[in-house]
């Protein structure tokens, strides 16, 4: 599969790679990211700044303050926001440079009130963290040495006089400022503060900067749009727009490895050029998600030729249908996904920016997250509406990947202005994003905001904020006016045919009725307090939302605290746990299915064992109930810092128990249990293009092993189904004995290969008869690999295993060891890994409690 050359960020003119000489190219790009300086306005000392950048990243490295993320060190860094900022650098232009007939100043991203100066002649006043602008500026350009100097506004200041002419406090709750102004600005409402994330109100250069020489033409625009597909070709147009100086004709011409498969005569004048040339691909190859087949990917080069330079523009494509069938049916109302003609369950869970800081998403970091993805058998994202419009390269690697991206806009848990200035600005936003992002092969939905329908009707906004009549009135026709009436106009304009709606969830989670109606977060477990088996009982048609907090473990609390503040209660704990019922709740929850922790790691550990269970439950109970349930995505996948959230991978990398649980639950094929009073069910759900024959395993036995019921079955299960293949009476399943020293394993293979395999509990973890175990293990060092085998006396509930100051992630943990069953855990290690310099560390749940 072709990959492209990646840059920081991906932006356009790195992944424009031209076929003809570069002297013969009509557009050259200069990068620009180098030689920056910044400094507090009003002041006069310059630091180096990294672009991309912000001002918190720069002032740390310049050691001027301390990481942001350690200890209590937020609070003291709020003054940074109120500040402006300014950045500056210097570059050299030749007279061969101005003989190009355009020259622009491009800014991939500005966070995000920036008052852009070349050679001090103001060319632009940025307002849009999350647009790319591009300023002409020939004429502000002299022949030897050229400034830029960028001031950046404090967003709070910029903020206020919109906020004293509206003379309302909108209902942003996450946002920590007096008077809730994020809403006034397009920017990152994440930086505000979140139920997960700390305050801090960013400026600076955050994505790439590049001069732009234009001589006679750029291609500024492609949109392809697959017109049909059958087994012999997949037919496309694209409509492209050119940008000419001159007036000639020439040939546009599509190309796949160097292989023409379209060509256009075209006219071109002066200005903008607007074409569509079709095009075919023969005997496609289709794309699938993850899970379900190849990640095919098509790299399709525009090119201009017949002239005497040239542009270019390459685009990688999927070949695939895809849609959201959001109908009335005999439930209510359906909501799932089908790809090339087929319905997909879909796994997955909610994603935040990697970083409160974005130039510290680098490349491998967003790579990473694909990779976890994967591992965890996901097949969907949602790119959730309080963080950004991702990078390219994010969309690349979910196109190759095979990962579906759930697409939100901007807009997350609160009302919006509605002045003609803010429509016109988001409709600048909407279409540059749409416009970067409809190519992808990953790109599933476009949804207009998170959470602000249902916080408008059931959150009591009106009351807390005190809204007149009129005001809730205003406010409504705004939000109407932005989700109802532009969003979904501009999505059909520049994107028609991608599923778009207003508003995730489609209803709230209070009643049960309005489960079988769209897509749902179900917050009664958690914020309602409603116990883990709820999740059994709120099974919607999709599930876009559900989650459980837990802290890191020690390993990582340890590098954002002192050793001082290792309780759950210190100041340096609670600034990193955002949620202010956050501990309560988990020591409620824990109490419910664990006895006591008996100290702070113990605490830590349990936390991530009990957050695992629970979302058990939920992932299981969904895809037990396809198709009436087609979607199960989770709050939420990563952190922004490190913190007490609801992530499944802490801000560290390293996978919390919910993670190795959600690639068990995401596992193709899944056996569940579902008990009654008398009797045990085993589903078998396969998300599988194909039926599998094979053999389901079930064995009783006590926890030290000891085997009391057995049964095979040839069975075969069916595609993309969930059925029941066996049930029992527990009766005869415990054998009369007791139900607290008891497991059942259940494997189902396909000739000797295990499938899927899944141990039951007859009671709860707290009522367990668990001993204290003799656990032992070997290691061996072998082909760079650690492998451990680990060995026990007696059952042992999720084992979790570290080894002081190893990093790597491990192929398993947090997992049951039976008795007579030994198991290898191997862990990446480097050549010159010593495996004495390592201690290992042993948790579980048989000795985290007090009373063990
Ligand atoms: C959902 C999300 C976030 C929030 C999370 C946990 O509502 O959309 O706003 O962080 O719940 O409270």
């Amino acid at each position: 599969m072709p990959r492209i050359e990646r840059g920081h960020y991906g932006g356009e003119f790195e992944e424009v790679q031209s076929q003809t000489q570069a002297e013969a190219r009509s557009v050259q790009t200069r990068n620009m990211n180098a030689g920056w300086q910044m400094k507090q306005a009003g002041t006069n000392e310059w630091v180096d700044a990294q672009v991309p950048g912000t001002n918190f990243t720069a002032l740390l490295q310049a050691e001027k303050i301390e990481d942001p993320f350690y200890g209590e060190n937020e609070d003291r860094l709020q003054w940074i926001e109120k500040e402006d900022w300014e950045y500056q650098m210097s570059f050299e232009i030749t007279q061969k440079d101005l003989i190009n007939d355009k020259i622009e100043l491009v800014f991939d991203g500005l966070d995000t009130y920036a008052d852009v100066y070349i050679n001090e002649q103001l060319v632009l006043q940025a307002d849009n963290m999350f647009l790319k602008w591009h300023v002409s500026c020939k004429n502000q350009l002299v022949v030897g040495s050229n400034h830029i100097r960028i001031f950046f506004h404090s967003p709070l200041k910029k903020a206020e006089p919109s906020f004293n002419k509206t003379g309302l406090i909108f209902p942003a709750e996450n946002d920590k400022t007096e008077n809730h102004l994020s809403v006034f600005t397009r920017k990152a409402p994440y930086h505000y503060g979140w139920d997960w994330g700390p305050k801090f109100v960013t400026c600076g250069v955050w994505r790439p900067v590049s001069l732009r020489f234009i001589k006679d033409l750029i291609i500024r625009n492609v949109q392809i749009h697959q017109e049909s597909i059958t087994p012999d070709k997949a037919a496309f147009t694209a409509a492209i727009a050119i940008e000419s100086n001159i007036s000639q004709s020439c040939t546009l011409e599509a190309k796949i490895n160097g292989q023409k498969v379209g060509n256009l005569e075209i006219d071109l004048t002066e200005g903008i050029n607007d074409s569509v040339l079709p095009f075919d691909i023969l005997e496609p190859k289709l794309w699938w998600p993850a899970g379900m087949g190849k990640q095919h990917l098509y790299e399709i080069a525009f090119e201009v030729v017949g002239l005497k330079t040239t542009d270019f523009q390459s685009k990688r494509i999927g070949v695939r249908t895809f849609e959201v069938v959001n109908k009335s049916d005999e439930h209510g109302q359906s909501f799932y996904f089908k790809v090339n003609g087929r319905p997909f369950f879909a796994k997955g869970a909610n994603y935040i920016p990697s970083d409160s800081f974005l130039d510290r998403v680098t490349p491998e970091k967003h790579e990473q997250i694909f990779k976890d993805s994967v591992d965890a058998n996901m097949n969907m994202l949602r790119v959730w509406g309080g963080g950004i419009y991702e990078n390219d390269i994010f969309y690349d690697l979910a196109d190759e990947y095979g990962i579906v991206i759930w697409q939100d806009f901007m807009f997350a848990c609160t009302m919006y202005p509605w002045d003609n200035d803010f429509l016109e600005n988001i409709e600048k936003e909407a279409v540059s994003n749409i416009r970067r992002l409809r190519n992808h092969a990953c790109l599933g939905l476009w949804c207009g905001n998170n959470e602000v329908q249902m916080g408008w009707d059931n959150w009591g906004w009106d009351k807390t904020f005190n809204y007149s009549d009129k005001d809730q009135k205003r406010m409504y026709k705004g939000y109407e006016k932005l989700f109802h009436e532009l969003l979904p106009k501009l999505v059909k304009e520049y994107d028609a045919g991608r599923f778009y709606f207003p508003s995730s969830p489609i209803s709230n989670w209070d009643s049960l009725e309005k489960f079988s109606y769209g897509d749902q977060h179900y917050w009664g477990v958690w914020h309602g307090e409603e116990p883990f088996e709820n999740f059994k009982k709120f099974v919607p048609r999709f599930m876009s939302e559900f989650g459980f907090q837990a802290f890191p473990v020690l390993e990582s609390v340890k590098k954002y605290v002192k050793s001082e503040d290792l309780s759950i209660e210190s100041p340096a704990m609670n600034v990193h746990q955002k949620h202010p019922r956050g501990n309560q709740l988990i020591k409620e929850y824990m109490l419910r299915d664990y006895s006591e922790p008996k100290d702070f790691e113990s605490f830590l550990y349990l936390s991530q064992v009990l957050q695992a269970q629970g979302m058990t439950v939920a992932f299981e109970a969904h895809r037990r109930n396809m198709p009436f349930c087609m979607g199960s995505l989770y709050w939420q996948l990563n952190d922004c810092w490190p913190v007490a959230s609801w992530s499944s991978i802490d801000y560290y990398g390293k996978w919390k128990a919910l993670h190795y649980a959600a690639r068990h639950g995401f596992n193709n094929l899944l056996i569940s249990f579902d008990q009654s009073e008398t009797e045990l069910q085993a589903y078998i759900v396969s998300d599988f293009m194909a039926d599998i024959e094979g053999s389901l395993e079930v064995t009783v036995m006590d926890f030290t092993g000891e085997k009391q019921y057995e049964k095979h079955l040839n069975i075969k299960v069916e595609a993309n189904t969930s059925q029941i293949y066996f049930k029992d009476q527990l009766e005869t399943l415990l054998d009369g004995k007791g139900k607290t020293n008891r497991v059942l394993k259940a494997t189902f293979r396909q000739g000797n290969e295990v499938l899927s395999s899944t141990l039951y509990y007859f009671d709860s973890p707290k009522n367990l008869r668990l001993e204290r175990p003799e656990i032992t293990f070997q290691m061996v060092e072998k082909d760079a690999q650690l492998q451990v085998t680990l060995n026990t006396n007696t059952l042992v509930k999720n084992l979790y295993i570290s080894l002081d100051g190893l990093e790597g992630s491990f192929s398993d943990n947090f997992f049951d060891l039976l008795p007579g069953e030994s198991k290898m855990v191997t862990i990446p290690v480097s050549e010159t890994f010593d495996i004495t310099a390592h201690e290992v560390k042993i948790l579980t749940v048989n000795d985290a409690s007090l009373s063990s």
